[in-house]
């Protein structure tokens, strides 16, 4: 018997690194799968496994170990069942970019507040910092202010120059760390930077639409040389808010969060109450509007029923 991660996923077989560092293909057995859980996939890229080796030289996974967290996508045709991205992740690395394709504030809150629920501390990574002109300067700076008054991490960087790039991989040391973001931002030709002999697939960004072509199709781990481990993901077109609840919503903003005993009301949501003391650091220029109308988006979208999606634990 042996215990190793799982690295990626070939249709039914599974290449997992074992502790002494060789990588066995192997497959599941049958009827494996983890408690609680109704996926298209059994194992997942970041799964800890337990596996014996068989005559033909392969492995059967007959454990896989309970997950701190997974992010999920729903998958397409199944509306009840879901897809398993990857599990155990340490931190996140939302990949965001100021053209080709823009990110919006909506979009990394809703990253962001989704990370937060399910307990996966994010860093925000802003590509292609060669391609940026005065304005995306300035765009930049402003969206750099606001997400580390939120209180996370920032880097800038430039997966073609070069530049900031051993600021990303000094964040890198140990665990399982994931770069997500919409099609196009670079992930992969960052994954290629920073992994010494990786040639993962990368494709120009389509010039009528300004958007990614969905190039990676299935999640994919690498070791890192200082240790630990980088996923590689598809891009994420947009996604719901899980499981979350209306009144809690909140409680994954940190920066509200962290306010919400100054608010006259204990169970202030920080929409329409007197005494709110989010709106007070609004005004006094501490607390973003951009979050704040991004929250209050979200808020109005529980009325219209529940969502769930994207990531859970
Ligand atoms: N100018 C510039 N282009 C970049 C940079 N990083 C990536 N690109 C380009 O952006 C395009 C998309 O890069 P990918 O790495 O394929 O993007 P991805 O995020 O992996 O996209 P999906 O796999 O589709 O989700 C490619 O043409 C890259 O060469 C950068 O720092 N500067
Ligand atoms: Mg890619
Ligand atoms: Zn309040």
């Amino acid at each position: 018997m042996m215990n190793g991660v799982v690295l990626r996923s070939t249709g039914s077989w599974y290449d997992v690194q074992a502790s002494d560092g060789q990588v066995w293909a192997c497959r599941p057995a049958g009827k494996l799968r983890l408690k609680g859980y109704r996926s298209t996939n059994p194992v997942a890229v970041g799964d800890w496994v337990t596996f014996e080796s068989t005559e033909d030289g392969a492995g059967t996974i007959t454990r896989i170990a309970p997950r701190k967290n997974c992010i999920v996508r729903k998958s397409v045709n199944l509306s009840h069942e879901s897809h398993v991205v990857a599990a155990n992740l340490d931190r996140a690395f939302l990949v965001v970019t100021a053209a080709s394709p823009r990110t919006s504030t909506g979009f990394m809150d809703r990253f962001l507040v989704t990370a937060e629920a399910y307990g996966i501390p994010t860093t925000l990574v802003l590509n292609k910092i060669d391609l940026l002109d005065a304005a995306g300067i300035e765009w930049a700076a402003g969206l750099q202010e606001v997400y580390s008054d939120a209180g996370y991490g920032w880097v800038e960087v430039s997966a073609h120059t070069g530049k900031g790039m051993d600021d990303l991989e000094k964040q890198l040391a140990g665990g399982i760390h994931l770069l997500s973001g919409h099609s196009g931002v670079g992930k992969s030709t960052l994954a290629n930077r920073l992994v010494p002999g990786l040639d993962a697939k990368t494709a120009e960004v389509s010039e009528s639409h300004s958007k990614g072509k969905h190039t990676t199709t299935f999640a994919e781990m690498h070791a890192l040389p200082r240790g630990g481990y980088l996923v590689d993901t598809p891009g994420i077109k947009g996604f719901g808010l899980v499981t979350l609840e209306r009144d809690t919503l909140h409680h994954h903003f940190p920066e509200f969060f962290r306010r919400l005993p100054e608010c006259k009301f204990h169970n202030c949501i920080h929409h329409k109450e007197p005494g709110c003391a989010v709106h007070e650091a609004m005004k006094a220029g501490e607390v973003a509007h951009s979050r704040h109308a991004n929250y209050l988006e979200m808020l109005s979208e529980f009325d219209g029923g529940p969502y769930r999606d994207a990531l859970y634990r």
